[in-house]
């Protein structure tokens, strides 16, 4: 067994908080149906699709009585991006399920969804759980990206229940995982299979929320490591006053990662992909905001600063958004092309590209950079997306802003200096050891996913809420998956999907920043976060994000 450091030997024995219905265990707990509900957009294209699983209730759990059942098996899948937590949801849907009858087993399928089509697993143990209790990382069973959609999988997958006496899979994962937990639970209740499926909801991007997911785990954890990096960042930025760090954060699409890392630690500049798709900004025009704050900053005698990019943002650009579409559509043909495989050279791959792109692309496909380019041509995940860790914008902002200080600067309209350092902070909050609340609340959600499958439940998602309060007020329940689904085009054809939640310009959180970032951007405001605390006072061990706790404050105003 590999050597544990001095802080892992002290996490390992943490005892995650519980909601106190749960606490008693998944035996004494009473299940309340809210009313039918209904997709987040495309009823009857859902409705059509998921004819066995759509438009069930919101159900909650409150404290009852009850008495041991039959002896059961389940399975549980980690799937996506690691999200710190994830091996305490397994913690706790372990424990659950042996509290309520010691004979039930778990199986863990190895390496992703694809683990239960091949039939890789392990049976967990005591003494392997208890090794990674509160431990960061996915690595106790491995993770991918497989998505789950056709029959011959479902066939498998249903095969490798049968052989281990499976009824309930529990999938762990972010918006396209969820959406493979619904389709599964659809087939799975289509075919009379008996095997129950329940999601739970996984990203530290913290856009797999609504009403009753009020975040999903890991983004405590990781903007919490975030904030500290760019804190040491903005020190080392004050002391030196000799460069602009450009850093990217993590977050595909939406940008609450990078608007939560701002409020932590209030940089110059934060630049948030859903204002770039509302104001229709270009490229253009954010790279001239940027240089705006560098010309006035520089008048002050400061030729220094702290920017954020969020990682999503070259797909907000319309321009962009438009050239990654036209991308996407043509990926296939692209594949199958022999001028394409056979290029010699990049640029001679570029010209496979601009002659298939439409007219209005190829001029914006033309302007960037080869390493943009080459990037943008990468391969899709499994899912469809474009791989938007692996496009350096922050470094095409840094190309773009220097291109136009030098222009300016031979105009004689600007005088300063610009030095910049790029910095992409992601993998690096993804497997920190979980912050209490991140601790909690995912022991709490795989205790809860039990009781669901107890309950008999499919097609839902654990859900837990009322997270600012004290663990032991948290509400218990689960979302039926249909409810967050609507139609999106991927890989060229319409799909259904779980509606990834953007950052509302409209809410607290966005308003936060914008009342503020005119005074961060000439004064510098730096907040220094430090290092996430595990043991100590409650006002630092204990913290929310500040994205909880404005959208809850708000919504407790709004009731
Ligand atoms: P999930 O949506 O699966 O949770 O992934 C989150 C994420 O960390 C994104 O922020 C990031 O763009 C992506 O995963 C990186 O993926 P990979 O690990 O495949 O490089």
């Amino acid at each position: 067994m590999n050597k544990l450091s001095p802080l892992q030997t002290e996490r390992l024995k943490y005892q995650p908080k519980l909601p106190a219905t749960l606490a008693d265990g998944i035996n004494n707990v009473t299940l309340y149906e809210g009313s039918p509900t209904d997709s987040v957009r495309d009823a009857e294209q859902i409705k059509e699709l998921f004819k066995n699983t759509y438009g069930k209730p919101v159900v909650t759990f409150n404290s009852g009585t009850g008495t041991a059942p039959e002896p059961r098996n389940a399975g549980v899948i980690l799937s996506g991006g690691q999200a710190p937590g994830g091996h305490n949801v397994i913690a706790g849907l372990y424990d659950a399920l042996k509290k309520s009858n010691s004979e039930n087993k778990l199986y863990g399928f190895l390496g992703g969804p694809s683990g239960i089509i091949d039939g890789k697993y392990i049976e967990f143990t005591a003494e392997l759980i208890d090794r990674y209790r509160n431990t960061g990382g996915f690595d106790i069973i491995g993770s991918g990206r497989t998505k789950l959609e056709t029959g011959d999988q479902f066939k498998k997958a249903l095969a490798q229940c049968q052989k281990l006496g499976i009824t309930g899979i529990v999938i762990i994962g972010g918006d396209d995982s969820n959406t493979n937990a619904a389709m599964l639970a659809e087939w799975m209740t289509a075919n009379n299979t008996g095997v129950q499926v329940i999601g739970c909801p996984k990203t530290i991007d913290g856009d797999l929320k609504n009403d009753r997911i009020e975040i999903s785990f890991g983004f405590d954890t990781a903007t919490k490591t975030y904030g500290e990096l760019i804190g040491n960042i903005q020190r080392d930025a004050n002391s030196a006053k000799k460069y602009w760090h450009f850093i990217k954060i993590m977050g595909r699409s939406a940008s609450h990662v990078a608007l939560e890392a701002a409020l932590q630690t209030q940089p110059n500049i934060t630049l948030i992909s859903e204002e770039v798709a509302e104001k229709k900004m270009s490229l253009e025009q954010i790279v001239n905001y940027i240089v705006n704050i560098v010309d006035k900053r520089s008048e002050q005698g400061k030729n220094f600063g702290t920017i954020i990019v969020p990682e999503g943002l070259i797909e907000f650009i319309p321009e962009m958004k438009t050239l990654i579409s036209n991308l996407n559509e043509i990926m296939p043909e692209l594949e199958s092309d022999p001028d394409y495989a056979n290029a010699t050279s990049t640029g001679e791959q570029f010209n496979v590209v601009i002659n298939r792109l439409s007219d209005e692309n190829v001029p914006v496909f033309e302007s960037l950079p080869a390493s943009i380019k080459a990037q943008l041509l990468m391969d899709r995940d499994d899912h469809g997306n474009v791989q938007v860790s692996r496009i350096e914008t922050e470094k095409l902002l840094i190309e773009m802003v220097q291109t136009k200080l030098e222009a300016m600067n031979s105009q004689g309209l600007y005088k300063g200096k610009f030095s910049a350092q790029s910095h992409f902070f992601g993998y690096e909050g993804r497997c920190a050891f979980p912050s209490n609340f991140d601790a909690d609340y995912c022991y709490s959600l795989g205790y809860n996913a039990a009781a669901l499958i107890k309950s008999g439940l499919t097609g839902y998602i654990s859900s837990v809420k009322n997270l600012t309060k004290p663990a032991q007020e948290w509400e218990a329940g689960g979302v039926p998956l249909t409810m967050m689904m609507n139609v999106e085009r991927r890989h060229g054809q319409d799909k259904p999907v779980i509606q990834k939640a953007l950052v509302e310009l409209n809410g607290p959180v966005f308003r936060q920043l914008e009342a503020n970032r005119e005074d961060w951007a000439m004064n510098d405001r730096y907040v220094f976060p430090g290092a996430i605390q595990y043991f100590g006072p409650a006002e630092v061990c204990d913290l929310t994000t500040q994205t909880l706790a404005l959208e809850q404050a708000k919504s407790l105003i709004n009731v």
